[in-house]
């Protein structure tokens, strides 16, 4: 069978969990992509070669041990640093704490990720994604605004308490 489309499938420097990146790549096989997956405590420059070298049409990234917030943050800039763009995916647990997801959301869609998929419909809503990006391209995709609630945005302190 052809692959409809090429995926890189990373996690960040700190990260040894396996089963993440095990799943992802089924599920993403089971849309037919054709993955290389780089394993755990994946290296920054490991991901750059293999961006470079394969020039895939998505990056997916998965992080699960609480540090895939700053993990993903080196990578993405590294990334740029080294002039490499590619429609970039991310989700799993990005920290320690559920609470922090919208927060972490808002920053990484800022920073440039396509999407990040968090909390309990991460994988309905990649699913979707995929079959937008497989009809459309993964860079025409849009992700949702990531709501943040008054009490966790930046200017929590300033605001009025009644
Ligand atoms: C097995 C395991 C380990 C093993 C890993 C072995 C291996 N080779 O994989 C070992 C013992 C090494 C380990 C170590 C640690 N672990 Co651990 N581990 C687990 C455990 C029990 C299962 C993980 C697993 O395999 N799940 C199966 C896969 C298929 O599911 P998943 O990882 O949840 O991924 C799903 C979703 O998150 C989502 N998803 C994930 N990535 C992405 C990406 C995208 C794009 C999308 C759409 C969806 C998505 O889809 C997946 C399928 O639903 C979990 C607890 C749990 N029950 O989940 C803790 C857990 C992940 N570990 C945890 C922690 C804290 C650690 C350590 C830091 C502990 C320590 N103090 O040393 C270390 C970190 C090591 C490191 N450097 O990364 C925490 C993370 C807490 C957090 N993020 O808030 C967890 C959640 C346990 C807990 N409840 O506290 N761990």
């Amino acid at each position: 069978m052809n692959a409809t489309f090429r995926c890189v499938l990373s996690t960040v420097e700190s990260d040894s969990h396996l089963w993440n990146l095990v799943y992802l790549q089924k599920l993403l096989e089971e849309h037919g992509a054709e993955v290389r997956n780089l394993g755990t405590c994946t290296p920054v420059q490991s991901v750059a070669e293999a961006i470079r070298a394969d020039r895939p049409d998505l990056l997916v990234v998965s992080s699960v041990n609480g540090h895939g917030f700053h993990g993903a943050q080196v990578l993405l800039s590294a990334l740029r640093e080294r002039g490499l763009e590619v429609p970039c995916a991310i989700g799993g647990k990005l920290t320690t704490a559920v609470s922090d997801d919208d927060r972490v959301r808002r920053a990484l869609l800022e920073l440039g990720y396509t999407d990040v998929f968090l909390g309990d419909d991460a994988i309905d809503r990649f699913r979707g994604f995929l079959r937008f990006g497989m009809a459309q391209g993964f860079s025409a995709w849009r992700a949702d605004r990531a709501v943040i609630t008054p009490w966790d945005s930046e200017n929590a302190e300033s605001r009025e308490v009644f």
